[in-house]
């Protein structure tokens, strides 16, 4: 079912590689002018042009933006109790691990006088985006809003598509999730629209503020990304999420069943998700053909599955040994990455680019999706290679302070002068002269 490209024995270059690797590509200009005017009929007439681009692309106008307080107790007292138990353990894990992530302020004493500390301090308000429709993520909530409220941000909005099905309402899961988190500001807003309203605030049909964020999370459609985008000089974004993808590096030791098992997982997500094998083993790769064969027909979304995994994004690449794979999934810095080889510890520990590693055969990529404590919002289409996964950090700003005496600033005047001078800009040596 798997394209199959053979590099045994010749490996390309990595320009090469990343070139002709396969992925999948999201045209997120295509639809910058699309967005555009949504966004600024936003800026121009706040909430009144929410609900009316909400009512042509939703096909539904909520009576307000911000979701009532008694609709979230209610969405949590009505959630099914095991889906309840299982996201109250995916959030203790999650933040067992984003507690270790928090940062320290530190000072350094660069001369007698002179200091310099770093201090870490969380952003104000922060958007999180939560996706409805086709994906209904609850998991996702926990994954933004965990890292969120464990850097310390004070104030924290939920923005979901509303619902025709719930009555203008958002998902009841994604509001139940929110409630359990402790988010008690909701906004049945999506889309471009969602990621406007965030940026530029506005007031409910009610009279109520919603104030502007001052960032802006969370996975989306091409749509919101879009807007992220557009949007990126007045909200502070995390990276622009393309479709999921899982690369696994095998070898002959692997099992098939899981290995299909896990790439069937990712593919389930979209038909652009991408499923990826990298393998010393051709018995390996026949055998997990056969067991995609066998494992997608059983799935509920087959034909997205079948989408995804014949796509030009998904393949199979064989190569002679573990380093070559190694090479490979470098180059490809896959958004989810498994290794189910021989020594798999001391392969992981090889591997430079990947948004996260699933090391030896029990760490499947939907562990780590829902209850394993590491956070989901990975870095997709190979930006694994410059960017880490959503974090505490990402709602960290570092702010150095700087701390000189008189007497620390004259030792070193005449260096600022001398370097003020080679730029040509004299006036910013004045600026130390001129105090002694
Ligand atoms: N694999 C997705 C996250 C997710 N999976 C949410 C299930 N629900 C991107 O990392
Ligand atoms: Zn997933």
């Amino acid at each position: 079912m798997l394209t199959r490209t053979d590099l045994r024995g010749r490996v390309p270059s990595t320009a090469t590689l990343r070139a002709t690797l396969p992925r999948a590509e999201m045209d997120v200009e295509h639809v910058l002018h699309r967005v555009r005017p949504v966004i600024e009929d936003i800026r121009d007439r706040g909430v009144d042009a929410v609900l009316d681009h909400t009512e042509k692309f939703d096909g539904v106008r909520p009576e307000r933006v911000r979701v009532p307080a008694d609709e979230l107790r209610r969405a949590l007292d009505e959630l099914d109790p095991a889906v309840r138990a299982a996201l109250e353990e995916s959030i203790a894990r999650a933040r067992r691990v984003h507690t270790d992530q928090r940062r320290t302020d530190s000072t350094t004493q660069v001369v007698p006088g002179g200091t310099v500390t770093e201090r870490w301090v969380p952003v104000e308000r922060v958007g999180l985006y939560a996706p409805g429709g086709l994906a209904v993520y609850p998991s996702s909530v926990v994954m933004n809003v965990v890292p969120a409220q464990t850097a310390g941000v004070d104030s924290l909005v939920v923005c979901s598509p509303p619902q025709a099905d719930f009555g203008g309402m958002p998902h009841p899961t994604i509001l139940a999730a929110a409630q359990l988190l402790g988010v008690e500001e909701v906004w049945a807003v999506g889309g471009a629209q969602a990621v406007a309203l965030l940026a530029y605030g506005g007031t409910d049909t009610d009279g109520a503020e919603l104030l502007p964020a001052d960032m802006v999370t969370g996975p989306g459609n091409v749509y919101v990304t879009a807007a992220k985008r557009h949007l990126r000089s007045i909200i502070g974004i995390d990276s622009e999420a393309g479709p999921t993808e899982i690369a696994v590096l095998a070898d002959g030791t692997a099992d098939a069943v899981h290995v299909a098992a896990d790439l069937i997982s990712q593919a389930e997500h979209d038909t652009l998700a991408a499923s990826v094998l990298v393998t010393t083993s051709p018995e390996l790769a026949d055998a997990v053909d056969a067991e995609l064969e066998r494992q997608v027909g059983l799935t509920k979304h087959v034909e997205r599955i079948r989408t995804a995994l014949t796509g030009r994004q998904s393949g199979c690449i064989l190569v002679s040994d573990v380093d070559d794979g190694i090479r490979v999934v470098d180059a490809y810095a896959a958004e989810h990455l498994e290794i189910q080889t021989a020594e798999a510890d001391a392969v992981a520990a090889r591997v430079r680019n990947a948004g996260a590693i699933f090391v030896g055969p029990y760490a499947p990529v939907s562990l780590g999706d829902y209850c394993a404590g590491s956070n989901h919002v990975l870095p997709t289409g190979g930006c694994a290679r410059h960017s880490s996964g959503l974090s505490v950090q990402s709602f960290l700003r570092g702010i150095h302070v700087v701390s000189y005496t008189e007497q620390a600033l004259r030792e070193v005047a005449d260096q600022v002068v001398a370097l003020a001078d080679a730029e040509d800009l004299p006036a910013h040596g004045q600026a130390v002269t001129a105090r002694f």
